[in-house]
Order: C-alpha cells, then structure tokens, then sequence
C-alpha cells in the first residue's frame, strides 16, 4: 500500500511532509514524497520559506510515479500558482485521486503562500481533487464568506462544494467537521485543550489519504481521520502513535 504527499518541509517535524509521511507510517502505509519548498520555522514562528521550481517539483512527481503504482495522493503547502499549476498537470498525466490541503498561513501565523492562492487552487486544482479540507479560515479564503457560527460553515461547505467535495474542519468552531459531498454530512468531534494542534491539518489529510489507499470509502475515511487526529492530540507533543499501526 503506497501514496503520495506533495508537500513542504518542515524542518521541525510537526507540520508538512515530515508529518504526512509519518501519519503514513504510522497507519501503515508506505508514503513517497515530493517536496513544494523549504522553510525555516518552529512552532512559534516562520523565519524563512524558500520554494523549489515548478520544473523540479514536476520532475520529482515524474521519478517517483515512473516506479510505483500510486493511484491516491495530498497536497499540502503549495507556494505558488505556478506549482499549483504543476500539480494540477500532473494529477491530471497520472489521473491521481487527490485530496487537497489548501495550506495558506501556518498555525504560527507565518505565511505559507503567495497572495490570490485561493483563486489559484479554485482555478487550476480543486476541478482536478476528489476532497478539500479547509480549516475554517481557509474555507472563509476559499468561499469568500465570513464563517462565525457552525451554520455558516454548512454555507461556506455549499459555496465550496460547487467545485469539489469539501470537508471544513472543526477544530476552530465546535470540533464537528462539515462534509459536502452532494449532501451536507456532519462528523461529530470534539474539541480537546491542547498547545499541541501545530500540523493537525495535515495529519488529518494525511490519515484521510491513507484510510482511502486501505480501500474505506470517503466518508469512512474521513471518520477514521478524525479519530486518528483527535488521539493525536490527546497524546501531545512528539507521540509516534505507534498504536495505530494495527488500524485498519
Ligand atoms: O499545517 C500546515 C502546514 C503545512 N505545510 C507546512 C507547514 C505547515 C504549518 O506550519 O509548515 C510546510
């Protein structure tokens, strides 16, 4: 079992690719990875990003789908429209089933991307992804509507839903996650007090792709993820969540 995440680095290990490969792992799935850009960054703080050429992302996702048979894959920090463009392209040549982590801003507040990455990812990818998972305000970027109640979520889920099957996370609002997948569905969570929510987003694209390569279908897998993300943070910083290997 194998997939993909096309990704930045994070060289603390929370965030980006470093966390989809071990949420992989630690699910049992075997990940590959291309790298989107560079940063220097911690929990606190992003002190430098430092993209790598659109040509030299497309070349990676050429070498590495040129050896294995990867039928799912994740974005996450994608920079610019440029790369965006490149992935989209290349999701289409490898008819990749995609889920999309439209990565704006870290959880520090440093900024991940360009300015217009909203209109970009609705231009060029989200046609091309089988899910997007906003947190609340990437849904806001992405919707153009302010979200302040659960009610204006399942408006920005509608709004969104237009392009691509969306799933607003609920980690800012009241745990529950949105699905729009035709129907509005609403997966239960829960919110936990914790410092430790840095790359929750992506752990949760993340466990989403992988459940899908074990063959559940979307909703399934997307209710796996937000369990897996919830123990995530209930067992706090640098847990390996060794545990989940066995979950199926
Ligand atoms: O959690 C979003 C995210 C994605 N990718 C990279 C990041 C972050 C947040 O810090 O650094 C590389």
């Amino acid at each position: 079992m194998i997939c993909i995440s096309i990704a930045g680095f994070d060289p603390s290990g929370g965030a980006g690719i470093l966390n989809d490969i071990k949420t992989f792992s630690a699910l049992g799935v075997y990940g590959t990875g291309v790298i989107t850009a560079l940063t220097a960054q911690n929990v606190k703080r992003v002190a430098g990003v430092y993209p790598i050429s659109p040509d030299f992302v497309a070349e990676q996702i050429d070498l590495v789908l040129e050896d294995n048979p990867i039928k799912y894959g994740k974005t996450g920090m994608l920079f610019s429209k440029d790369i965006i463009k490149t992935v989209a392209e290349k999701t289409e040549e490898y008819q990749l089933k995609l889920v999309v982590d439209p990565v704006m801003v870290a959880g520090s507040g440093g900024k991940l991307s360009e300015e217009g990455m909203a209109s970009s990812l609705k231009k060029y990818l989200l046609p091309q992804a089988m899910l997007v998972t906003p947190n609340i305000s990437e849904a806001e970027l992405l919707s153009g509507l302010k979200i302040e109640t659960p009610q204006d979520a399942i408006d920005a889920a509608y709004k969104i839903g237009e392009t691509c099957n969306v799933v607003v996370t609920g980690g800012h609002l009241d745990g529950n996650n949105i699905l729009y997948d035709g129907e509005i569905k609403i997966i239960e969570g829960e919110l936990i007090e914790s410092d430790h929510t840095h790359g929750s987003g992506c752990s949760f694209s993340a466990a989403t792709v992988a459940f899908l390569v074990k063959g559940w279908d979307l909703l399934e897998s997307i209710e796996k993820a937000n369990y897996f993300v919830k123990e995530s943070i209930r067992h706090g910083k640098w847990s390996t969540l060794d545990q989940f290997w066995k979950m199926k």
